[in-house]
């Protein structure tokens, strides 16, 4: 995992866009983010029943796995959003960037490879991309049912009860 301020300049989404400030482990910590490296699947077993996660599964994000959708997979993957509930990947093979909204409103660009977990908390704006290798093969965990519905940023979302809870927490 690495972690840096997003340099918001113009260029496909899939370059590192790294603008050589980087973010430490704590201050992700700040805004609810946490980083765990899982050497082994019984790291992430862990975890999950600590965290009370009864279901996952498997996605690959590649051209080869998704055809032809896979350009519009990954441009939909990169709108800003957030979940209702908590978002936990678990990088099995290849790599990719998730963007996070920092304290005040920057993009924090954490670049993941195999090994690394990410724990997203309900309510914090994102947005996900593969890098410029195009591969990606993730486990989602989820508690019950999904419930990953992508809410868009926008006025409407900016008040859903879950922003405000988030922004309660970790807000500046
Ligand atoms: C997400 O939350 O955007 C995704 O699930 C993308 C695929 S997981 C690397
Ligand atoms: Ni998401």
């Amino acid at each position: 995992m690495r972690a840096y301020w997003y340099d918001n300049k113009p260029g496909d989404q899939r370059e590192t866009h790294d603008s050589g400030r980087p973010v430490t482990e704590e201050y992700l910590a700040s805004i609810g983010v946490l980083y765990r490296r899982c050497p082994s699947i019984e790291n992430v077993d862990e975890l999950a029943r600590e965290r009370d996660y009864k279901n996952r599964d498997q996605v690959t994000v590649s051209p080869e796995a998704m055809g032809e959708v896979y350009e519009d997979k990954v441009k939909s993957f990169f709108h800003e959003h957030l979940h209702e509930d908590e978002e936990i990947r678990y990088i099995v093979d290849g790599q990719g960037y998730f963007d996070v909204r920092g304290k005040e409103d920057e993009w924090v660009r954490i670049a993941l490879q195999k090994d690394d977990l990410i724990v997203l908390p309900p309510g914090i704006y994102h947005r996900f991309t593969t890098d410029e290798k195009n591969y990606i093969k993730a486990i989602r965990l989820f508690k019950d049912e999904p419930k990953w519905t992508p809410l868009n940023r926008g006025p409407e979302v900016d008040t859903n009860p879950h922003r405000k809870s988030y922004l309660g927490s970790y807000g500046s």
